[in-house]
């Protein structure tokens, strides 16, 4: 017993799924992993876990893992040696950017991998290829939250951490499905409730969250700017607003005042009565110190930006940013969906949100990554979701890393069609997925229990992620493979040997976070950016006196609602809504290696009213056929009140699942994709 003990190795680290960041430590003996330990110092989660986390290591080391570079041949895949496949790719992309010039390539960047290799992979882009077409995961996600949040408060970060929501006096919880999709943040909300802290929560859907509620709020899918308008006119009618505030801190009252008094009874729009609106617009400007918590409810529609603003807006109007209890709290997503920003995996800014269309910032950037004066471009790069609408025609060779976008993004027919028109696809991951049967060459990387690095959780704290074990056969770490690709062109400044090599070198060029330094956050609290120097102990709230906005102020927006692109019809009478489960994560390339996950949600399923289903004679649990426009989809028919007739709720996480049936079309501010409206036909599946 003694023996087995003394080789157990303790690895703390952070988990690897959700954007709430909690500590874990890996176990392992010798080169193999054999489960997780709680980690009760991290003052995330102190020692508590979801299913995904406690499950975590069961998914690394599962058959099916890359283990070597492959190389297409004909349309078989061959076993390449890395010196081969990275000739490869720098033959074709300096071929492409050679005859096309750089708007011809698109690099996607994970918000899985640590900050290192997302800063790897958009130094490769700028300094190799001078291109600006970089972008990251956040474009389908809370990308309207950075758009959003940067126009309301000059900053596109959560403005609270996730334990402050103890310091309030109203929680409102606005399309965010915290229990399944952010436990340990879900936690928090519960000791509220504990502590007589009220609830309000705001979803179509009766969620696991909202069963948590004081008040659920059930409104029509996607009209959140009518409902939020509709509070504000009853705020600003009562003379709730907070007077004071609102002079000295914000700009904008008028165009909004003027706004909302459009929306004195928008109950047909939203479908929520005026009694219980007015109520929710006195309770949440009541409050001595309310905060919102939001999530992709409100992002990924083509509204996604002006459904931000309008968070904002409520917000500032009350009074309601600026300190402890209080703020505009996106819950961000991925575990490392908030660095892959901040490292400047972004078309428009460097690391640290320094905006490529400034002078100085380029000949600073020119300057240390040793690049000829003038030589990075100054335009906006082309996003994620455009990147592949241009396949072919402007796009001819793209580098994927840590992403399957046959899965995750809308239309996957469209996807893998547009995938086919490119020249040359690089696709780097740590499995086998559905997208690198599109690819020209696959890399092996290796995953957070393999590598060194950083992910930067949602309320903007900087964790450390330390390896436990070795990568599979010839796998690498994801920074290195890029710095390969680089020192193969010839590049300089890519020679790190360790990824607090890359940590630094990101450091050096990006003042918000020099006085993050590996040292500092060797202990679990770490480091929460805006962090300059080394003597600065971090910023956990923001906004606090002035805003980070050039004239310190918030500013308000009259924004008028806008329906969503597709809207039910005669011929597709259903609304499609999409979300999560607490039991996968994403496309399942980890989650459905764990037999555990797999084992409570094997299958495809769809939420259906229960009025629905008796009149189309569907039963319980029968197998349907869905079908838009674009696609179609098998599932199992989940009959059920929590949604409401003429509603349907798919999980995101299936392989010709949700994704054969949502729309393209984007929210013309931050090109987010309307991923979670669309509109559906239902059918019994005859049978044979
Ligand atoms: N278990 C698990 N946890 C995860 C993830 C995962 O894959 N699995 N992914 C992580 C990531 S990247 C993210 S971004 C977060 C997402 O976290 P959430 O946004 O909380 O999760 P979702 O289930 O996508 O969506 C939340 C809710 O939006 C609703 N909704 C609210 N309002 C509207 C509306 O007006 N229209 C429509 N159409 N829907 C609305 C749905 O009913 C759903 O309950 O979760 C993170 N955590
Ligand atoms: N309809 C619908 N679609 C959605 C959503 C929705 O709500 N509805 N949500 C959207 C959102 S919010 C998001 S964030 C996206 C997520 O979309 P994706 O990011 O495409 O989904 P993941 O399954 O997380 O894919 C990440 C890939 O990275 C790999 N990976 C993990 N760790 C590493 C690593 O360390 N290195 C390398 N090289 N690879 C790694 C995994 O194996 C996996 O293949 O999906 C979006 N799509
Ligand atoms: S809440 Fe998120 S970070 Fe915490 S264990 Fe679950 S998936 Fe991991
Ligand atoms: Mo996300």
């Amino acid at each position: 017993m003694e023996d087995i003990k003394s080789e157990l190795k303790y690895t703390p680290t952070t988990c690897p799924y959700c954007g709430v960041g909690c500590g874990l430590n890996l176990v392992s003996m010798g080169n193999k992993l054999i489960g997780v330990e709680p980690y009760k110092r991290s003052p995330i989660n102190e020692g508590k876990l979801c299913p995904k986390g406690a499950t975590c290591w069961e998914t690394v080391q599962k058959p099916g893992r890359l283990t070597k570079p492959l190389i297409k041949k004909g349309d078989k895949f061959e076993e390449a040696s890395w010196d081969e496949a990275i000739d490869l790719v720098v033959k074709n992309f300096t071929e492409v950017s050679k005859k096309h010039g750089p708007k011809a390539l698109g690099f996607q960047t994970s918000c899985r991998t640590v900050n290192e290799d997302c800063y790897a992979l958009q130094k490769l882009a700028r300094v190799g290829f001078q291109t600006n077409n970089v972008d990251n995961c956040a474009r389908i996600c809370h990308g309207p939250s950075v758009a959003g949040l940067s126009l309301s408060f000059g900053s596109g970060a959560a403005t609270n951490p996730f334990e402050d929501v103890l310091n309030s006096d109203l929680i409102v919880m606005w399309g965010s499905n915290a229990v399944e999709a952010h436990p340990l943040a879900g936690r928090r909300v519960m000791q509220a409730k504990k502590k007589g802290i009220p609830i309000i929560v705001v979803d179509p859907r009766f969620s696991p969250t909202a069963r948590l509620a004081d008040k659920w709020i059930r409104f029509n899918p996607s009209t959140h700017i009518a409902l939020a308008n509709n509070m504000m006119y009853y705020i600003i009618k009562e003379g709730l607003e907070d007077k004071e505030y609102i002079k000295e801190r914000t700009k904008g009252f008028d165009d909004l005042k003027k706004m909302v008094e459009k929306y004195a009874d928008a109950t047909k729009i939203h479908g929520v009565a005026q009694e219980t609106v007015q109520d929710i617009a006195r309770q949440y400007a009541k409050a001595k110190n309310a905060v919102i918590i939001y999530c992709l409810g409100i992002t990924e529609l083509t509204t996604g930006t002006d459904n931000v603003r309008s968070m904002g807006n409520l917000a500032l109007l009350t009074g309601n940013v600026g300190r402890p209890g209080v703020g505009v709290n996106p819950l961000r997503g991925q575990n490392n969906v908030q660095g892959a920003c901040d490292m400047g995996a972004y078309p428009n800014v460097f690391s640290g949100y320094q905006a490529v269309a400034v002078a100085e910032n380029r000949a600073k950037m020119e300057k240390a990554w040793g690049m000829p004066a003038g030589s990075l471009p100054d335009w906006y790069g082309s996003t994620l979701t455009e990147q592949i609408n241009d396949c072919g025609e402007v796009v001819k060779a793209m580098y994927v890393l840590g992403l399957n976008p046959v899965v995750s993004y809308p239309d996957s027919n469209h996807v893998r069609k547009m995938f086919d028109k490119l020249d040359f696809l690089v696709i780097q991951d740590i499995y086998w997925t559905e997208s690198c049967e599109y690819a020209d060459v696959v890399l092996p990387g290796t995953c957070f229990a393999e590598k060194d690095g950083t992910f930067t959780s949602g309320e903007r704290r900087v964790n450390r992620v330390r390896k436990a074990v070795d990568g599979p056969g010839e796998s690498k770490y994801d920074w290195e493979i890029i710095g390969m690709v680089a020192k193969k062109m010839g590049l300089k400044g890519f020679d790190w040997k360790t990824a607090k090599d890359v940590w630094d070198d990101m450091r050096s060029v990006t003042p918000g976070q020099f006085g993050v330094t590996y040292e500092k956050i060797e202990k679990p609290e770490a480091i929460h950016w805006p962090c300059p120097t080394i003597e600065h102990p971090g910023t956990p709230i923001l906004h606090i006196g002035k805003f980070s906005a050039a004239d310190g102020k918030g500013t308000m927006f009259g924004i008028e609602y806008r329906p969503p692109a597709e809207v039910a019809d005669a011929e597709y009478p259903f609304t499609l809504m999409t979300g999560r489960i607490i039991f996968h994560y994403h496309t399942r390339t980890q989650t459905d290696r764990s037999p555990t996950l797999h084992n409570d949600v094997p299958e495809n399923y769809v939420q259906i009213n229960t009025l629905d289903a008796k009149e189309l004679g569907i039963k319980q649990h029968e197998k349907i056929k869905v079908t838009s426009r674009r696609g179609e989809s098998i599932a199992i028919a989940r009959v059920t009140d929590d949604v409401a007739p003429k509603v349907m709720y798919m999980p995101m996480h299936f392989a010709n699942g949700a994704n054969n049936l949502t729309n393209t079309a984007l929210d013309p501010m931050s090109k987010m994709p309307e991923l979670k409206h669309c509109a559906v036909k239902v059918e019994k599946i005859k049978e044979a």
